[in-house]
């Protein structure tokens, strides 16, 4: 008999939280244990056993680690969605724009989100500087033209391109607001993110945890 897969992971890290709602969209059962990175638990040899690149999160499922919150979220799907793979397909030609998605989140949407939060978590900075903000800020202009004529980014259906990019991108506008004005697409996709039934639960508390750490810091520092 296997096993619920474990996930290794922190409420508050937005990869984290990716895995979190593709989890709850494919119904699926996570034992879930929490590594404290701060306090350097990433970094112990069992740990390092299981992910040597020492990030989190990582799934092991009975025996297979799987690192990277993108390839735990394909794995999931691929292993567990059944015959509906919407959320990610196996279709070559649909799963390629899916593909895309996940590595602009890995290359461009999530690396400019630790760039404003890491610094303030970890190395005692004090305030967010302007151009960082600004940076993130153009990162949505990629999404907002993916969506243009779709409601989700890689197309008509909810994929889990969506579910790892609305973790960064929910953290990011925290801290570079969102201009709807400018990216009234993007704002929309958001809100339709925002009210998937497992939204709240698996993404918004985690969300809500670091924001306020973050901002109480910054705060702190400031005063
Ligand atoms: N591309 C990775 C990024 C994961 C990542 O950097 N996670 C952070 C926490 S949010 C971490 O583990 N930091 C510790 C380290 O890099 O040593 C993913 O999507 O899983």
């Amino acid at each position: 008999m296997s096993n619920k897969p474990v996930l290794y992971y922190a409420p508050r890290s937005a990869p984290c939280r990716a895995v979190l709602l593709t989890a709850a969209a494919l119904n699926i059962e996570l034992d879930l244990r929490t590594v404290n990175v701060k306090a350097g638990e990433h970094l112990t040899p069992e740990f390092l056993k299981l992910n040597p690149q020492h990030t989190i999160p990582v799934l092991d499922d009975n025996g297979t680690a799987v690192s990277d919150s993108h390839v735990i979220c394909s794995y999931l799907a691929d292993k567990y969605a059944g015959v509906n793979d919407s959320l990610y397909p196996k279709d070559p030609v649909k799963r390629r724009t899916v593909d895309a998605r996940l590595f602009y989140d890995c290359g461009h949407l999530f690396p400019r989100v630790r760039f404003i939060v890491e610094p303030v978590i970890y190395f005692g900075v004090a305030e967010v500087p302007e151009d960082r903000i600004t940076y993130m800020q153009k990162a949505y202009d990629g999404l907002e033209h993916c969506l243009t004529t779709a409601p989700y980014l890689a197309g008509s259906e909810l994929t889990i391109a969506d579910l790892c990019s609305v973790s960064s991108v929910s953290t990011a506008a925290a801290f570079a607001p969102i201009d709807a004005e400018k990216y009234p697409k993007l704002s929309e996709w958001l809100q339709r993110l925002q009210a998937l039934p497992y939204y709240k639960e698996n993404n918004q508390e985690g969300l809500d945890m670091l924001v306020n750490l973050v901002k109480g810091l910054l705060a702190e520092r400031k005063a």
